[in-house]
Parts: structure tokens; C-alpha cells; sequence
């Protein structure tokens, strides 16, 4: 039975929270691990704009945002209850972490890309986005309430980003729930399943 198909890129934190998405939902799809120097013909042709993740369902709908593909996973099957916080809570912080956090991230990631300011100045731009995640996680387990929802598997890729471009300096630092929090997630099993390596897609010609 044809699958649907999954571009995919292991370390991309938008197709790791599609991934986790996908894996809570128990949806079967076929893994396209891609190399982003060399996507394949059949990705750039049902996505033009040449991003991962990119869900084809079996019908031929194309699903090319990351956020799209988990309200899909979720929708099909919600073990644990995602999609219960409020829609409009879980857009707003997901839009801060995909808009100003991730911009303070590539900076911080790639200060020497970015040379107008030094690299500590990028960090306290993410910083803000920590301190905000840090304050919810003193008052509950999870970023919008004491269960998990849809905000904490699209946000924590991203965080393990930011925390992994100085592991000595995040160990550190006044965001001891954040971490808490963090460690939670990559050391859950779901986890362990979406990081499994796939061998890079080659397409047939
Ligand atoms: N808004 C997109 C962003 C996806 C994205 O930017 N993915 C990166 C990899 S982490 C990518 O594919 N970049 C294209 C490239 O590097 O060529 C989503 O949410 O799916």
C-alpha cells in the first residue's frame, strides 16, 4: 500500500516537530531523508519553494509547512491531547518562536554571518523568548499548562538548538525549568524514534 511521502532532513527542527507529530499520531509515511545541496526532482516539483518538511498524502495534497503537517498528524490521531490548549494561545507562541527566536537563533548560530553585532548580543535577543518559556514553566509542567500541547513539540527543537551552540553557557544559565523541560523531551522515547537515520533519498532517474 503507497504511503505518504515525507521530505525530511534528520537535524531540521521544523521537520523534527513534523516528525514528532507524525510519530505521535502513528502515521505510517515513507522517509525521504533529503541532502538540502541536492534535492530531489520529485520535492522541488510537488514544492517549488524547496523547503523540508514537505507531506504528500496519498490523494496528491501537498502539505508544505511544518505546521500544517502537524495539525494534519493531529487531526488524524491525538493520544495525547495536543490540540486541547486553545488554537489561538498555541499560534501566537509558536509565531514568536518561528519569527523573532529563530532570528536571534541563526544570528547567534552564525554570528560571523551577522558581524554587525557580537555574538552575545544575538543570545540576549533569544534570550527574551527563553525568559517568556522559562516564567510559564515556573507556573506548569508544560509551556501552556500542566499537560503537553502542540506549543511544546513545535517550540523544543528550536530551544535544543539555541542550548547547543554553547552546551557550558545554557547549563548555566537562570532557565533551570527550561532545561528541565528541554531534557524531557530529548530523553523521551518519541524522540529516540523521530532521530533514527535514514539513509539519504536517492531518486530514480
Ligand atoms: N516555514 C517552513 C520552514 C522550513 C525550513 O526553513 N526548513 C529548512 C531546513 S531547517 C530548509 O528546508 N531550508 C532550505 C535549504 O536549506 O535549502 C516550515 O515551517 O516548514
Amino acid at each position: 500500500m503507497a504511503l505518504p511521502i515525507l521530505y525530511s532532513y534528520r537535524r531540521c527542527p521544523y521537520a523534527m516537530r513534523a516528525r514528532v507529530a507524525l510519530w505521535a499520531a502513528q502515521m505510517r509515511v515513507e522517509v525521504r531523508e533529503v541532502s538540502l545541496r541536492d534535492k530531489p526532482a520529485h520535492l522541488l516539483q510537488i514544492s517549488p519553494k524547496g523547503t523540508v518538511p514537505v507531506l504528500q498524502l496519498t490523494e496528491g495534497t501537498v502539505l508544505e509547512q511544518s505546521l500544517d503537517i502537524m495539525l494534519w498528524a493531529l487531526a488524524q490521531r491525538d493520544p495525547q491531547g495536543w490540540l486541547n490548549a486553545d488554537r489561538d494561545t498555541i499560534v501566537r507562541l509558536i509565531a514568536i518562536n518561528d519569527g523573532d527566536f529563530k532570528k536571534a537563533l541563526d544570528r547567534y548560530k552564525y554570528p560571523e554571518r551577522y558581524p554587525e553585532q557580537p555574538q552575545v548580543f544575538y543570545r540576549q535577543q533569544g534570550e527574551q523568548f527563553l525568559q517568556l518559556l522559562e516564567a510559564a514553566l515556573q507556573q506548569h509542567r508544560f509551556v501552556l499548562g500542566d499537560s503537553a500541547s502542540m506549543a511544546d513539540v513545535a517550540i523544543f527543537p528550536f530551544i535544543r538548538q539555541f542550548a547547543a551552540v554553547d552546551a557550558g553557557w545554557f547549563a548555566g544559565s537562570a532557565y533551570p525549568q527550561l532545561r528541565a523541560w528541554l531534557n524531557g523531551w530529548l530523553e523521551s522515547a518519541l524522540f529516540a524514534q523521530i532521530m533514527q537515520k535514514f539513509p539519504t533519498y536517492i531518486e530514480s532517474t
